[in-house]
């Protein structure tokens, strides 16, 4: 891909019967719809000895999120350093600043980094192989896609382009798909998600190709949310943490009290 690592400031929220009717009087565009599906890879230590759990998890215990979508190695982890904005500290707690890189030879020197392993492979299916890495969530999504225009953001400091999206279905009326990247210039995206395992959920998302533009990009997802009167809170949760309550209590358990997942 032609940006294969950017910064993701999202907020998720609970969506209501009335989210999409909020989204197109705001101005809201439904811009595509498609589906994907994610495959979460770590160290989980069943085949190694069967109740010991040393070192499981190991990749999300260091909040580090390794996913193949459909046939791309994806890896999100936090951004780094202190991020000042100027929002309330209890609505900055509802925005996450996760890095996403489909750059393979990063994805291998991090997850190597945190597993204490050689990063000396050529490739994540490699790395995921010799370091025994395996899928301890699966499940497909649904998600359509609607685009908000910024409200007091600068485009140019705010938003910086974004690639497109893979086999994303264009939505009927809605011209260019290739002028994706251009359309996003400036706005926030709206996820609506919805899971195979039966789970809903939102997220406001603004992409950032640089750092130094994620307090903007925060400001506004937190003025959208505010605008569309949307419902989140800490305690809502990802897709992931579901699936993982329902199938995999063991591993959820494991990750509320290391207090991983929020
Ligand atoms: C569990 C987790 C992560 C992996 C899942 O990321 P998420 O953004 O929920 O996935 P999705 O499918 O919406 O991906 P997208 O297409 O937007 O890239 S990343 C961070 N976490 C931990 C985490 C947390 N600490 N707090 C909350 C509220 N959610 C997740």
């Amino acid at each position: 891909p032609a940006m294969s690592r950017v910064v993701e400031v999202e907020q998720k929220f609970l969506l209501g019967e009335r989210t999409e009717e909020l989204l197109l009087a705001a101005g809201g565009r439904l811009l595509a719809e498609w589906r994907f599906r994610d495959v979460y890879h770590d160290v989980v230590g069943h085949d190694v000895v069967d109740h010991d759990v040393d070192g499981s998890l190991a990749l999300a215990l260091a909040d580090l999120w390794l996913r193949r979508r459909d046939s791309v190695w994806q890896l999100k982890y936090p951004v780094g350093g202190a991020v000042i904005t100027t929002s309330s500290p209890a609505e900055d707690r509802l925005v996450q600043r996760y890095v996403e890189t489909e750059c393979e030879a990063e994805i291998v020197e991090r997850v190597a980094a945190v597993l204490g392993v050689g990063a000396a492979v050529g490739s994540v299916d490699e790395l995921v192989e010799r370091a025994h890495l395996r899928p301890f969530a699966e499940f497909g999504t649904e998600r359509r896609r609607y685009l908000l225009p910024a409200r007091g953001v600068e485009e140019a400091e705010a938003v910086e382009g974004v690639e497109g999206v893979e086999g994303a279905e264009v939505v009927e009326g809605v011209e260019e798909v290739e002028g994706e990247g251009v359309e996003r210039l400036g706005s926030v995206c709206v996820d609506l998600d919805v899971s195979d395992f039966g789970y809903a959920v939102g997220e406001l998302e603004v992409v950032c190709r640089e750092e130094r533009s994620v307090p903007r990009a925060v400001l506004a997802v937190q003025a959208v949310a505010s605008q569309l009167e949307l419902v989140s809170g800490t305690n809502l949760l990802s897709k992931l943490a579901v699936f993982l309550r329902d199938h995999r209590p063991d591993l959820y358990r494991r990750l509320v009290d290391a207090h991983v997942l929020g």
